[in-house]
């Protein structure tokens, strides 16, 4: 056997040596999904304790489909000298990502790296349990039974940002002192909040036209659904304490917005149907106060925070608590990695067998070497 040179036996046993150790994974983080000027199009992966990936490697972020059969990169992932990570990612075309992936896992790969897929050096990885991703689906990205699919927490967040928006076109209607267009909101209300299938949906102010700026559906069938499937998603095979703490923000707004907007849907009819302004006047105030409630919450107890509870939370909480509950986490508690099989090696797993193999060359060479000097 042709011995190799001492100096490739150190250049790659320092490799091993290397390679070795940078396959424990250590550091805590999530990977979470949110808006960047769409649904749910952005994620912002944040990890503290992660050691720094070793010269020659870099850690990158990947979003993984349902059946692993598209793997997007979110990026490189350095971690900063203090082992934290603070990185985001924007889908390019506006992807609803809850609609395509389902996993998000962290690998390590070379640097420079060539091959734009991951490698098999996964260093983190979550899933959302298939039971639990179907009814963030529903929340998120699609409700079929609703106009143009519309999610149920996407459109409770954008009939409620409408009913608040009514509300205060109302008000600002009885303080300017026009009767026809204080009606004409308390009627755009009622149909906002009701939908179209609503026992009172219609033509509320008398003036021979239905007008609802709203989609039809109805503020409060959307709460309901949103509570329901907050629930199926915490009941689901496969939901974690994470799932089923998010679930309850989102239940405790759409029960909250059910109540405020049940009232509010009387307060339109009242308004739509009133004969004077005076009829009006005494409900403002609580319009007010449950309009801006429904969209941004509302610090009830007065302890200075609107918090995730029934009594406070509205319908931006329940959009982006339906979105946490599909939190990645991602734990490494510095227990060494398998090696990555061989059966499907990208070429940095290639590269690192055929290392592996060079080294027990080099030693079995040593050993017959020594053995025959003895001998
Ligand atoms: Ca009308
Ligand atoms: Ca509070």
């Amino acid at each position: 056997m042709r011995r190799l040179p001492v100096a490739t036996v150190a250049v790659i046993a320092g490799l091993l040596g290397t390679t070795l150790s940078v396959l424990a994974a250590t550091g805590t983080g999530s990977a979470s999904v949110s808006d960047d000027g769409a649904n749910a199009n952005k994620i912002t992966v944040a990890m503290t304790g992660m050691a720094p990936a070793p010269a020659g490697t870099a850690y990158e972020g990947w979003l993984i489909s349902d059946d692993g059969s598209v793997k997007t990169s979110v990026g490189l992932l350095r971690p900063a000298s203090d082992g934290t990570v603070n990185a985001t990612w924007t889908s390019p075309n506006r992807e609803n990502l809850f609609g395509r992936y389902s996993r998000f896992a962290v690998t390590l790969e070379p640097s420079p790296d060539r091959d734009p897929a991951p490698s098999n050096t996964v260093v983190f990885q979550d899933q959302i349990a298939g039971p639990v991703m179907i009814h963030i689906r529903h929340l998120q990205v699609e409700w079929p039974a609703a106009p143009r699919g519309t999610g149920q927490a996407v459109g409770v967040r954008d009939q409620g940002w409408l009913t608040r928006l009514h509300s205060g076109f109302l008000v600002d209607a009885y303080r300017a002192n026009n009767l026809a267009v204080t009606k004409l909101h308390g009627e755009h209300l009622v149909n906002i909040i009701e939908g179209s299938k609503g026992p009172n949906y219609g033509d509320i102010d008398g003036n021979g036209q239905v007008a609802n700026p709203g989609d039809g559906f109805g503020l409060l069938t959307y709460a309901q659904l949103a509570e329901d499937h907050a629930g199926f998603a915490a009941a689901a095979t496969g939901a974690t304490s994470l799932t089923k703490l998010h679930s309850s923000h989102v239940i405790a707004a759409a029960q909250n917005i059910k109540a405020w907007d049940a009232r509010i849907r009387d307060i339109g009819l009242v308004a739509g149907r009133a004969q004077n302004l005076a009829q009006v006047q005494p409900l403002l105030g609580e319009l007010e106060l449950l309009g801006n409630a429904t969209f941004n919450g509302i610090d009830a107890n007065g302890n200075g925070q609107i918090e995730l509870i029934r009594g406070e939370a509205g319908a931006d909480i329940a959009y982006v608590h339906s979105q946490l509950i599909g939190t990645f986490t991602m734990t490494g508690d510095g227990t060494p990695l398998a090696l990555p099989r061989t059966g499907d090696a990208g070429m940095f797993t290639l590269t690192l067998w055929v290392m592996l193999a060079g080294a027990a060359a080099v030693a079995l060479g040593s050993l017959l070497r020594m053995r025959r000097v003895n001998a």
